[in-house]
């Protein structure tokens, strides 16, 4: 296939398309009909030919200050003509401290040591083998069961995907990793179909935990992960007193809660975390993705001070203290572009602007109800799930087909997420009013145009 590209220098030959094994994508669909992205600025991304797509979700749920930021940019140039890589094993640059006592200061109190990562799945690894050296250094070794939830997400990793509750990705890898169990997830449509924000009823989900730790036994349980909000698995909010009710189990059987906040950090719920948002603190707390704007594979492990204490004065001195750790933990550009997304967020007050806009996105969103397939309609913050009802024996396929077409409208095309029948919104917190009523307008004018 012939791809003419102005933006991709000397890319203009042929271009192949078989080498390249696409993730998390149909490949050969993919191939025989390629939808490809070339430049970014703002709120919008352009295909090759031209056409202007507006975002509707900031890329994978990581482009919070929206695309192609000057002060970014800038900073990731200067950092790349400065000191291009630095190893941290034993060796440090400026940037990483910097970087992490910026993360630390905005972080819930209490969480102010920070590991970073390359992404969420790291991040989700490196928060379970936190756990495990936390209970064996602190002398409860037999603490090493971790419980996730049905329809988690925390990435592809070996941990991760294990503690992860999404049926088709666990399926094709068995049995990975012993000692994993799953709490049931919170959606409950009979009863809190089309909630605007934190659904009334299902906070005694939580309540499974109390069963799993007597099954168990809270001496063989080492910590309990869960997204607050859940995003990949289709947008499922947290039931009002559901995360205060798993957060008191945890304390009563001294179990470590983990939050998985790689969607919902830096300012998806109009809050630095989700944490704040629900008031709800965890003992450790996974991001990724907005930490830089994504303009840099990066991501991060907040501790507990105790945590992190308790690992470091277990080992002699001298002593490499928690075996762990990446090539390009704290690279020099992810730490740039850190530190310049962090001064972004605040010199133009995104996390607020999520917090106002988050009211008018839910009432667009919520005048999808009634549209042909939809039944049912879910937000918060700045993150929308649209729910369709499956096509008989093609779960998924209406939804793709929403999302394509959405791509594809001839007039205000804009880039939706899908996830089996569900629409998820996420875009960048810089969205404006009229964009807001255009991509609402783009997926009502799509839904009535497909079967
Ligand atoms: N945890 C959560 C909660 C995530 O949403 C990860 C971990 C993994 O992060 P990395 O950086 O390893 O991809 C994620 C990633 C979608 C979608 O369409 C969501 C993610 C990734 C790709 C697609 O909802 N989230």
């Amino acid at each position: 296939m012939k791809l003419e590209d102005p933006n991709a220098a000397g890319l203009r030959a042929e271009l192949s398309l078989a080498e390249w094994w696409m993730p998390f994508t149909a490949n050969r669909s993919f191939k025989d009909a390629p939808r490809i992205l070339s430049r970014a600025e703002g709120m919008h991304y352009w295909t090759p030919d031209g056409r202007r797509i507006l975002d509707g979700t900031a890329g994978l749920w990581c482009v919070n200050a929206g695309h192609a930021r000057q002060p970014i940019v800038e900073a990731i140039q200067r950092q790349a003509a400065t000191l291009d890589y630095a190893p941290t094993f034993n060796l440090a640059h400026p940037l990483a401290f910097e970087a992490a006592t910026v993360i630390a200061r905005m972080a819930p109190a209490g969480l102010d040591r920070v590991f970073f990562t390359n992404s969420g799945s790291e991040s989700a690894d490196t928060a379970i083998k936190m756990a495990i050296a936390y209970w064996r250094a602190k002398g409860e070794p037999s603490r090493r069961i971790i419980i996730g939830r049905e329809r988690g997400y925390h990435g592809v990793n070996i941990g991760g995907t294990m503690a992860g509750g999404i049926p088709g990705n666990r399926k094709h890898f068995p049995a990975m990793m012993a000692g994993v169990d799953h709490i049931r997830a919170t959606h409950d449509l009979a009863r809190n179909g089309f909630s605007r924000g934190q659904p009334a009823h299902g906070a005694e989900f939580a309540d499974e935990l109390e069963r799993l730790v007597t099954f168990h036994d809270a001496s063989n349980i080492a910590a309990v992960i869960v997204e607050p909000m859940a995003g990949s698995a289709g947008v499922l909010v947290p039931p009002q007193g559901y995360l205060e009710k798993l957060r008191a189990i945890c304390d009563k059987h001294g179990i470590l809660l983990i939050f998985d906040e790689v969607i919902t950090g830096f300012g998806r719920l109009g809050t630095p975390f989700a944490a704040h948002y629900f008031n709800v603190t965890p003992d450790l707390l996974t991001c990724a993705k907005a930490i830089n704007n994504a303009a840099v594979p990066m991501g991060a492990v907040l501790a507990r001070t105790a945590i992190h204490d308790t690992i470091i004065n277990a080992a002699p001195a001298g002593q490499i203290e928690f075996l762990h750790g990446y090539t390009y933990s704290a690279h020099p550009l992810a730490c740039a572009a850190l530190l310049a997304t962090q001064q972004l967020y605040v010199d133009e007050g995104i996390f607020e602007r999520a917090r106002a806009m988050a009211p008018r996105f839910e009432a667009a969103l919520h005048t999808l109800k009634g549209a042909r397939h939809v039944i049912d309609i879910r937000n918060l913050g700045l993150v929308g799930g649209i729910e369709l009802e499956p096509r008989a024996g093609a779960v998924g396929r209406r939804a793709l087909e929403a999302h394509v077409k959405c791509f594809t409208h001839e007039k205000t095309p804009a880039l939706v997420r899908f996830t089996g029948d569900i629409l998820a919104l996420s875009p960048p917190l810089i969205i404006s009013e009229d964009q807001i009523a255009q991509l609402i307008d783009t997926i009502g004018t799509v839904l009535q145009s497909i079967d």
